[in-house]
């Protein structure tokens, strides 16, 4: 709040340190929308709904000051008061975020400059060999013919899409990559000759019936290129006119759907669209022919953000698009072309599919995810990409994860390692890697670093019903999916800081390590009942900042009593995955209670919640019962799922016996670990996941009857502590 201006203008600018005049570089998307929490704990969100140039200054008072340079001054207000209500409300009024498929839960693989298929296949195979987990599989722009959209480079990636329709029977998709501008040097190209004929392009603010050029990454036909040419020479020598088609209009959001079905039904079947560039980007200044001097171009104040005109690394202001000027729907490129992306690839595929947006705008998070940018192999991007998972749960894009292990230079193997552990818990999960650096995806490096990366993958794996319902949740209610603490823990001010650790939902704590050559982790424990996800030990320190030991295998993970997360034993691609047993995981709160619930549906029909074709199951734990309920069954799975195992975690002590809908088990049946208390299991249960289920044990006498239980003890331990607290503090 020290007067730090923060610049909003769609740009192609990837995230790093700030600007050193205190200026904050603005980045590919504009969110003009912030949350606050006042010191009672009560959050507030402001959105100015405003698409253009802007900065805002944050001041101690506390106040801000927004400079837009235009349109309309719409605020909107969403009182909360808590920090999900706030999200859900804002979600509300911008649009709830879109369900992904299930396979975009899976591991992606990615990088810039594969250069040829047998490199991508090479890559690919090498993983599978160490078994790695993949559920996507992606191509970047060296697939095109001369980086033209719609086109497959004939020579290094001859046979691409029989390769891509191979790799579907081990259970991988494939996402390509499509970028918006168009190439007008071609002769024979329809993608351009139809959109000419459709009249689909932003059109020159000086002469409005001719087409706006830029230079993007389409290279002319016949060149011969210097190897040694620099950036400039490049662009000034080999890229082409391109156009830039005006997503804002009907006419091109069509255009647009059709050349997506014709490259799909012709070229090559893919399952999901990356799209890239769309801030949008442009390697020259405005335009071919420069920018004029013009009330836009050159309009009184230009907001603090990078480049000394509006135009940099842009169009021209008086570029003509959506029947305005360019100067007005700058920072809509990204969302406009969000919106035909999603519908071509829904008619194109028949199935739900999947958007990555670089450049997004209130409301991009119906239709797109997306990846934060072009980040560095470098260590404190590890920690700035849980602030970005932060921010862009807060903004209706809960389907969003930072390029593993970096994107320029090169990583070193501990920090991949690392950064794969992190990654794993990004709810969109892709190593993607920039041109001509050193390989980084899991099988790069050596038979540890792969086996650890397989590890962390198949947890992430085990976990994904959980996952999956809680994207179900953003969708059909607005909450974020990956959570800060303080939006569960709000009373508790320590929380607020913390963006070293973060949720999945309210009930899964993830706490990385995030530095070079660490072996332990500081963690806040927030003040409720946690377990080690991986021993189910109950953590003692609820309330402190801990040191947990961490070595190069390890990622602590907890699990927080009151919650029932279920999970599937894992495989390497989902499409196996789905079909494997179910489990509970029981965290118990200090009333020996929890709750949870199951979305599930075929995994990627369009709509399936709003057509009715899901089930719905939810679990209920109180006083040693347990309830598996089927609360919503129109989808059923063929074959159908089973809940194999159940973990219950803080019992009083383990029970004698248990019944499982009636049939009582013996304690050769109850399954513990040594030297963890109050944990127990059952394995190879056989509960039809579309029938209801009780599960019962005996719980010990309550305290009123005269038995003193573990937790009482606590919390008089609590009680007696918080009063000597207080006779010091009053001292
Ligand atoms: O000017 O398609 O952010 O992920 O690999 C670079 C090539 C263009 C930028 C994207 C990056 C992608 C790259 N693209």
């Amino acid at each position: 709040m020290d007067y730090r201006t923060w610049g909003m203008f769609s740009r192609d600018q990837p995230p790093g340190p700030p600007g050193g005049d205190g200026t904050a570089p603005n980045l590919y998307g504009v969110h003009p929308y912030h949350m606050c929490v006042e010191d009672d704990g009560n959050a507030h969100s402001v959105l100015l709904l405003n698409s253009n140039a802007m900065d805002v200054t944050l001041q101690p008072e506390p106040a801000l000051t927004y400079r837009t340079v235009g349109g309309v001054l719409d605020f909107y207000m969403f009182l909360g008061p808590s920090p999900e209500k706030v999200t859900q409300q804002y979600t509300q009024l911008i649009g709830r975020p879109f369900m992904p498929p299930y396979w975009a839960l899976g591991f992606q693989l990615c990088r810039y400059g594969y250069n040829t298929l047998d490199r991508m296949k090479q890559i690919y195979d090498e993983n599978r060999q160490y078994d790695i987990p993949q559920d996507i599989q992606y191509g970047d722009i060296d697939y095109m013919d001369r980086q033209i959209d719609f086109t497959i480079d004939q020579q290094n990636f001859q046979g691409m899409n029989d390769w891509v329709q191979s790799i579907r029977q081990n259970g991988t998709y494939y996402i390509t990559i499509l970028d918006p501008f168009i190439s007008a040097n071609e002769t024979d190209y329809l993608p351009y000759t139809r959109g000419t004929d459709q009249d689909v392009w932003i059109k020159d603010g000086d002469n409005h019936d001719q087409i706006m050029f830029g230079k993007v990454w389409p290279y002319l036909p016949n060149i011969t290129m210097d190897p040694n040419a620099d950036w400039d020479t490049m662009i000034a020598n080999y890229a082409a006119h391109t156009a830039f088609p005006d997503f804002l209009l009907n006419s091109t959001k069509q255009w647009w759907v059709d050349e997506i079905q014709a490259f799909y039904t012709d070229k090559l079947q893919f399952d999901g669209l990356w799209i890239d560039m769309n801030e949008p980007a442009n390697f020259i200044l405005g335009s071919v022919n420069g920018c004029s001097d013009n009330q836009w171009d050159q309009a009184p104040y230009k907001p603090r953000f990078y480049g000394a005109v509006l135009a940099d690394k842009t169009i021209c202001m008086n570029s003509i698009q959506g029947g305005t000027v360019h100067y007005n729907t700058h920072s809509l490129y990204g969302w406009s072309h969000s919106v035909p992306s999603q519908r071509a690839m829904r008619q194109a595929t028949g199935k739900r599919s999947v958007i990555i947006s670089r450049s997004t705008y209130p409301g991009s998070g119906v239709y797109a995810g997306h990846w934060l940018g072009d980040n560095t192999s470098k260590w404190p991007h590890l920690h700035t990409s849980i602030i970005g998972m932060f921010e862009f749960n807060l903004f209706g894009l809960p389907y969003v994860g930072a390029d593993i292990c970096g994107y320029f230079d090169d990583a070193t193997p501990d920090m991949c390692q690392r950064w794969m552990q992190l990654g794993a818990f990004y709810p969109f999960s892709r190593n993607h890697n920039g041109k001509g650096y050193r390989r980084q995806d899991p099988a790069a490096w050596n038979g540890t670093i792969a086996a650890a990366s397989r590890v962390v993958l198949l947890t992430r794996y085990r976990l994904l019903p959980y996952l999956y319902t809680l994207f179900h949740k953003a969708h059909s209610s607005g909450s974020t999916v990956v959570r800060p603490l303080m939006h569960e823990f709000i009373s508790d001010k320590v929380t607020w800081t913390v963006d070293r650790q973060f949720l999945w939902g309210p009930a899964l704590l993830i706490s990385p390590v995030l530095e070079e050559g660490a072996h332990d982790v500081t963690a806040y424990v927030p003040k409720a009942r946690w377990y080690d996800y991986y021993t189910g030990k109950e953590v003692v320190e609820a309330g402190r900042m801990v040191v947990w030991d961490c070595d190069m295998d390890c990622i602590p993970l907890h699990l927080r009593g009151g919650y029932v997360i279920p999970t599937q034993e894992p495989a390497n691609t989902t499409v196996f995955s789905r079909r494997n047993s179910l489990g509970l995981l029981v965290a118990l709160d200090a009333e020996g209670r929890a709750e949870g619930s199951l979305f599930w549906d075929d995994g990627d029909s369009i709509d399936t919640y709003e057509n009715d074709q899901y089930r719905m199951l939810t679990f209920t734990i109180d006083q040693g019962v347990l309830s598996i309920s089927v609360d919503h069954d129109t989808y059923s799975p063929t074959p159908e799922l089973h809940f194999a195992s159940i973990r219950v975690m803080g019992s009083e002590g383990i029970p004698d016996d248990v019944t499982v809908d009636g049939s009582k088990l013996g304690s050769s049946d109850i399954k513990t670990t040594d030297g963890v208390e109050n944990m127990w299991y059952l394995e190879g249960l056989n509960l039809a996941m579309n029938e209801r289920h009780t599960i019962s044990w005996p719980v010990p006498m309550d305290p009123a009857s005269g038995a003193v239980s573990p937790k009482s003890t606590q919390a008089l331990i609590f009680a007696l502590t918080s009063v000597i607290f207080l006779l010091f503090s009053t001292q």
